[in-house]
């Protein structure tokens, strides 16, 4: 069985959101061209408390971009976004959400991070979507969404990293670009890996 992961297609990451990704919205019309021919189309929601450590209005003095250290491990400080329960942690209202199985919450503990849909930044503890995909019988992970240098990318290493072929298509997916060329670097980290890389006009589904 092969499964689609849609990867946080949020208000706060389209336009007009508070950590708006450049062209996001652009790939909308082709993840919902995509949604249908797949048998089980799964959706993580980046969904945080108020009080998250990531965001820099949680720590004095710091901006987002700021580096800080947060229970050990390396933190980009970002924006105040995908809070739980508000208007930019719900699916953009142009996602065609009801060709979407299922829904996987991430970044819910306030003291760590969660760019995968698998598992936190530390791999401390796993949000059960391995499980649940080897119930079903999936063998192959297709990956869309946003953002590519980061909730994107981590889900495809930790989707090989749990033994399934992953592929990723490469204009159904936009990056951050703190800094320049992150996108071209994230596509060679994850083909370095093992993760195909493809554009959806060669996609056989
Ligand atoms: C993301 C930064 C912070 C993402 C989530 O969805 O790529 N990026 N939280
Ligand atoms: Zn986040």
């Amino acid at each position: 069985m092969k499964a689609l992961i849609v990867v946080d297609i949020q208000n706060d990451f389209l336009e007009g959101g508070a950590l708006a990704v450049p062209g996001g919205d652009e790939i909308i019309p082709l993840v919902n061209s995509l949604m249908p021919p797949f048998e089980l189309v799964v959706a993580t929601k980046d969904w945080h408390p108020a009080d998250h450590g990531s965001f820099a209005d949680n720590h004095p003095d710091k901006r987002p971009g700021d580096m800080i250290e947060l229970n050990g491990l390396q933190q980009v400080l970002w924006p105040t976004h995908c809070v739980q329960d508000t208007r930019g942690s719900e699916f953009s209202p142009h996602l065609q959400s009801k060709y979407i199985h299922k829904v996987i919450f991430k970044g819910t503990d306030p003291g760590i991070d969660s760019y995968s849909g698998f598992y936190d930044n530390g791999h401390r503890k796993s949000t059960g979507l391995s499980v649940y995909l080897k119930d079903l019988g999936v063998k192959e992970v297709t990956v869309a969404g946003l953002a590519a240098d980061y909730c994107v990318k981590f889900t495809a290493l930790d989707s090989m990293n749990e033994g399934f072929k992953t592929i990723l298509i490469e204009d159904a997916t936009r990056a951050v670009n703190l800094r320049d060329g992150d996108f071209e670097r994230s596509l060679l980290t994850m083909k370095n890996a093992g993760v195909l890389i493809v554009k959806s006009s060669s996609l056989k589904i």
